[in-house]
C-alpha cells in the first residue's frame, strides 16, 4: 500500500477525463505523438481512429475503475454472462454514443482536420460470434451496464472471428479475419492476470492431511496459461462501466525438460506453440454442433479461467461457501459453457473441501441456462472417450452427478426405464455421448427458452421428461430483445433524430416503451413526410452499399426486400429465392404494358454466411448468385426486379441494412427459428416483415397488431403431421413451385446439375423444412405486400405504429426480466 503520506500527489494527479473539446483534442494530440510516436505530418485516417480510440478509451478507464473499485467496496452480488461468443462489431461509434460525446468528437476531430465518419469506418468489426447467439450476448452487456447491473461477461479473445465471405464466380469462399491486425486500443492487456488451466492426465486418491479422509485429486498432464484482455463496455445515460473479460491462451514458462534434455528442443519449443491454438480461432458453425477436440478444449479452458477468476473473487470477500449463490450469479449461454457446473464442484469438493451434497446445493443455485434451439443438430454431446481423456477427473464427477440425480428420479418414478434413459446425462449410444443439454438442466435452477413460443416448445419436445421430473415452475421465458443505442440510434441517425425530436429527446433510448408516444403523430401529414424522407435516404444509402459491393446499380424507389442471416435449411433463404424466380416467371409472361399495373418494382436483397462445410448452404448462394445474374442483366426487366447477394454479412453491413429496408423475411419453417432478433432490429428501423408464425414474429405481431405484418404458412403444431406425410409419399408439390424446379433444370440459370440436390432435397427426399407446403401461402402473401406497397401514405403508417409497439423488444426489458426471476440481482448506480 502506498504510505499516507505519498498519497497526496496521487490524488492530486490522478486520470482526469476530458469533458470538452478542447480536453478532448489535447488527449487526442497526445496520443498522436507519444501513444502512436506519429506526428501533424504524418497522421492518416487510421492513426486518426487510433488516437481518438485512445482518448475515448482513457475515459472508459477512468469509470471502469470507479464502477469496479464501487462493486467492490459495496460487497454486491454479480452476474457473470458466460459466453463462447460476442458478436461485437464495432466500438468507437458505440462508446461516442453511450458516453453522449458524439457531437463533441465529432467537432474536435473536424477541427484537427478530419471526418468523424472516415475515421469510424477505418475500425474492424469484432466478429467473435456466428449470429444471433454471439450478437445477443454483445446486446446484453451493453443492457446490462446501461441498467447499473453489477456484471460481466467471460468470452475468448480469438484471434481470428467469423470467416469473412468473399463471392467467386457465385460461390462462398473464406478468407481468414485477422481483425486484430493494427492492434485493439478497446482491449486492456492484464498481462498479470494468468491462469494456469490443466488438461490430460490421471486422477489418483489422496488422504486430505487435514481431515483424514480420502478425496479425488486430478493430476493434470499439460498446462496452458489463461491471459485476460478486459474490453471495458460503457452504458448508456450512467457513467458505469462494466467488464466483458476474455482470454487468451498462452503456453506456460516451464517447457518439457526431458524432451530437451534428450536433445529434443524442437520439439519441446513446437509443443508450447501450440498452446496459442486454442484461442486461435471461432469455430464458425451455427445451430449444429460437431465433437471436435480443440472445441472441447476451448469449452474447458475458458470455462476453468472464468471460473478460478469468480472464485477468487469471492474468496476476497471472506464470506462462508454458502453464500456463494448469494454473490454470485453465472448464466449459461447455451450448453457451450456447461462444464462450468462440472469444474463448480470439482473446486468445493475437491479443492475447497466441501462435502458433495452441500457443494452441489451452491453450483445449482448459482447457474441458470438459456437454451437457444430445439434442433437435434444442434444439441452438443461429447464422445465420453475423449471427454474422459481430456478431462479425465470432470468425467468421474459427471458420473457422479448423474448418478446422484437418476436416483431421485427413480425414487420418484420406480422403474420408468425410458424416463431414466431420456433424461440421463450418458446417452447410451455407441460410443456413449455426454449430453450437456441435460447436464446443463440439472447444473441450473433456471432454464428459460428466448421467445414465448419456444420456450413452450423447449417443455412440450426436447426436454418434456424435465418437466415431468422438476415440474414447469424451473422452465421459463425471457423473450429477446436488441439494444436500441446499438439498433436504433448509431445505425439510424436520421430517425432517432425524428423521433427525439418528438419525444422530447433521446429518454426513450434507454426507456423503449416511450415510442408509445409516436402513435399520435400518425395522422400528421407532416410527420409522415419525414418520416418517408428518412427512409428514402436510408434506402439509398443502401443502395450505394450495394453497388459498391456487388457492381448492381439499384433504385431506391423500389420495395426493398431483404433477408440477410445465416444461410440455412430451416431459415429457408430457398423458398425465398425459388419466390424470386417465380416472380421473374411471371414478369415475363406478363406483357410489357400490365408489368408496372401488376408488379412493384423491387430488388430482393440476400446476405448471409454458410458454415465451410455445410454444402446445401452454399448451393443456395450461388442460386441466389446465378438468378441475379440472368435477372439484372435482362433488358426486358430493367428495373422491375433486381436480385443481389451482399457479400460478407456482419455487424457494421446490418447497421446499413436494417435502415435501408421496406420489407425482410423471416421465414423459417415454424417451431425451427427460436426467436430471431434481427426481425427486431428491421421493425424498430420502421420496416415491416413477411414472416411466418415463428420464434418471436409471434409477440412481434402481437405488439405491432395483425394489420402490419404479413404472416403466411404452416403453424408449429402442424409440422410434424406434415412431415409425416411427406415420410408417406403423400408429398404434394404445387403448380408454382414445378415451374420454378422446371426452369432452374432447363439451365435458365446456370448448369442445373448444381442445384439438383436442392430441388431433390424437396421433391423426393422429404421435404424437411416444408418448402413445398408452404409455397403457395409465400406468395400469397408476397401479392399483398405488392398491393400494401402501392399505398404509400398506408405503408408510413404501418411503419410508423409499428416503430411505435416496439418498445417491449429492448434488451433492457430483457436483462430487468433475468435480473428479476432469474439471477436475483440489483443495480447499483455510482452517484456522480
Ligand atoms: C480488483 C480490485 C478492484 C479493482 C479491480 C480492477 O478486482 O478494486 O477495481 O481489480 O483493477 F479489487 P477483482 O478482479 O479482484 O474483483
Ligand atoms: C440462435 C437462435 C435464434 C435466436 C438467437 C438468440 O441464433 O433464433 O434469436 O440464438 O437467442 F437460432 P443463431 O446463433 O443460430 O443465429
Amino acid at each position: 500500500a502506498i504510505p499516507l503520506k505519498c498519497r497526496e500527489i496521487w490524488k492530486r494527479y490522478g486520470a482526469n477525463e476530458f469533458s470538452d473539446v478542447d480536453g478532448f483534442e489535447s488527449q487526442f494530440v497526445k496520443h498522436v505523438e507519444t501513444t502512436l510516436a506519429r506526428s501533424i505530418y504524418n497522421c492518416d485516417n487510421l492513426a486518426a481512429y487510433q488516437a481518438t480510440s485512445n482518448s475515448i478509451r482513457d475515459k472508459l478507464i477512468v469509470h471502469w475503475n470507479k464502477t469496479q473499485h464501487l462493486h467492490t467496496a459495496k460487497d454486491v452480488k454479480r452476474i457473470y454472462y458466460l459466453s463462447l461468443e460476442f458478436l461485437m462489431g464495432r466500438a468507437l461509434d458505440n462508446a461516442l454514443i453511450n458516453l453522449e460525446i458524439r457531437d463533441l468528437a465529432a467537432t474536435a476531430v473536424d477541427e484537427l482536420g478530419f471526418r468523424l465518419e472516415d475515421i469510424l469506418e477505418v475500425e474492424p468489426d469484432a466478429a467473435l460470434g456466428n449470429g444471433g447467439l454471439g450478437r445477443l450476448a454483445a446486446c446484453f452487456i451493453d443492457s446490462l451496464s446501461t441498467g447499473n447491473y453489477p456484471g460481466w461477461g467471460y468470452g475468448l479473445r480469438y484471434q481470428y472471428g467469423i470467416f469473412s465471405q468473399k463471392i467467386v464466380d457465385g460461390y462462398q469462399a473464406e478468407a481468414p479475419d485477422y481483425w486484430l491486425r493494427f492492434s485493439n486500443p478497446w482491449e486492456l492487456p492484464r498481462l498479470e492476470i494468468q491462469i494456469p488451466v490443466d488438461f490430460y492426465g490421471y486422477t489418483t486418491t489422496v488422504k486430505d492431511p487435514q481431515t483424514g479422509k480420502s478425496k479425488k485429486q486430478w493430476n493434470g498432464g499439460e498446462q496452458i496459461l489463461a491471459v485476460a484482455y478486459d474490453f471495458p463496455i460503457p452504458g448508456y445515460g450512467t457513467s458505469n462501466v462494466n467488464n466483458l473479460r476474455m482470454w487468451s491462451s498462452k503456453p506456460t514458462t516451464e517447457f518439457d525438460f526431458q524432451k530437451f534434455n534428450e536433445g529434443d528442443y524442437q520439439d519441446s519449443l513446437a509443443q508450447q506453440q501450440r498452446a496459442e491454438s486454442i484461442t486461435a480461432v471461432l469455430y464458425p458453425n451455427d445451430n449444429f454442433y460437431k465433437g471436435k477436440e480443440l472445441r472441447l478444449k476451448q469449452q474447458y479452458f475458458w470455462v476453468a479461467a472464468s471460473l478460478h477468476d469468480i472464485v477468487r473473487r469471492f474468496i476476497k470477500t471472506k464470506r462462508p461457501w454458502d453464500q456463494f449463490p448469494d454473490q454470485v450469479a453465472i448464466q449459461l449461454n447455451d450448453t457451450h459453457p456447461t462444464l462450468a457446473v462440472v469444474e463448480l464442484q470439482r473446486i468445493l469438493t475437491d479443492l475447497q473441501g466441501l462435502e458433495w451434497d452441500v457443494a452441489w446445493s451452491i453450483v445449482q443455485r448459482t447457474f441458470g441456462y438459456t437454451n437457444h434451439t430445439v434442433m437435434a443438430e444442434a444439441l452438443e454431446k461429447w464422445p465420453v472417450d475423449l471427454f474422459g481423456t481430456l478431462l479425465p477427473r470432470h468425467l468421474e464427477i459427471v458420473y457422479d452427478i448423474n448418478l446422484a440425480f437418476l436416483q431421485m428420479v427413480e425414487k420418484k418414478f420406480p422403474n420408468d426405464r425410458g424416463l431414466l434413459s431420456s433424461v440421463s446425462v450418458i446417452e447410451e449410444s455407441q460410443p456413449k455421448n455426454i449430453r450437456m443439454a441435460n447436464l446443463a438442466i440439472i447444473g441450473s435452477h433456471r432454464v428459460n427458452g428466448v421467445a414465448e413460443l419456444h420456450s413452450q416448445l423447449i417443455k412440450q419436445t426436447i426436454f418434456s421428461d424435465f418437466v415431468k421430473v422438476y415440474g414447469s415452475d424451473k422452465f421459463t421465458n425471457v423473450t429477446n430483445g436488441i439494444t436500441p443505442r446499438r439498433w436504433l440510434r448509431q445505425a439510424n441517425p436520421g430517425l432517432a433524430a425524428l423521433i427525439a425530436s418528438k419525444l422530447g429527446g433521446y429518454g426513450y433510448l434507454n426507456d423503449l416503451n416511450k415510442l408509445k408516444g409516436l402513435e399520435q403523430f400518425v395522422e400528421d401529414p407532416g410527420f409522415r413526410a419525414e418520416w418517408a424522407a428518412i427512409k428514402t435516404a436510408n434506402k439509398t444509402k443502401l443502395a450505394a452499399l450495394i453497388a459498391s459491393t456487388t457492381g448492381v446499380t439499384v433504385n431506391p424507389n423500389s420495395l426493398f426486400d431483404v433477408q440477410v442471416k445465416r444461410i440455412h435449411e430451416y431459415k429457408r433463404q430457398q423458398l425465398n429465392i425459388f419466390g424470386v424466380i417465380w416472380r421473374y416467371l411471371q414478369l415475363k409472361a406478363t406483357p410489357k404494358a400490365e408489368r408496372t399495373t401488376k408488379f412493384v418494382p423491387k430488388v430482393s436483397i440476400f446476405g448471409g454466411k454458410a458454415a465451410p462445410g455445410y454444402y446445401t448452404a452454399k448451393t443456395i448462394i450461388k442460386l441466389v448468385n446465378s438468378v441475379g445474374s440472368v435477372v439484372n442483366s435482362d433488358p426486358e426487366i430493367g428495373d422491375l426486379l433486381k436480385v443481389v447477394f451482399i457479400p460478407d454479412y456482419n455487424v457494421s453491413k446490418a447497421e446499413v441494412i436494417c435502415p435501408g429496408s421496406d420489407l425482410s423475411e423471416h421465414i423459417s419453417t415454424a417451431g425451427t427459428e427460436a426467436s430471431g432478433t434481427s426481425n427486431m432490429k428491421f421493425v424498430l428501423n420502421g420496416g415491416l416483415i413477411i414472416g411466418t408464425v415463428d420464434g418471436a414474429n409471434v409477440e412481434i405481431t402481437r405488439e405491432v397488431g395483425e394489420d402490419n405484418i404479413f404472416l403466411f404458412g404452416n403453424l408449429a403444431e402442424d409440422v410434424e403431421d406434415l412431415r409425416h406425410e411427406h415420410h408417406m409419399g403423400r408429398s404434394h408439390i404445387p403448380d408454382s413451385l414445378v415451374q420454378v424446379f422446371d426452369a432452374i433444370s432447363s439451365g435458365q440459370f446456370g448448369t442445373p446439375d448444381e442445384f439438383q440436390s436442392l430441388l431433390d432435397g424437396v421433391r423426393f427426399h422429404g421435404d424437411h423444412y416444408l418448402v413445398s407446403d408452404d409455397f403457395e401461402s409465400y406468395l400469397e402473401a408476397q401479392k399483398l405486400v405488392d398491393e400494401e406497397f402501392r399505398k404509400k401514405e398506408d405503408w408510413v403508417r404501418k411503419s410508423i405504429i409499428s416503430v411505435a409497439n416496439m418498445g417491449f423488444f429492448s434488451s433492457d426489458r430483457c436483462i430487468e426480466e433475468y435480473a428479476e426471476n432469474i439471477w436475483n440481482i440489483e443495480p447499483l448506480e455510482e452517484k456522480v
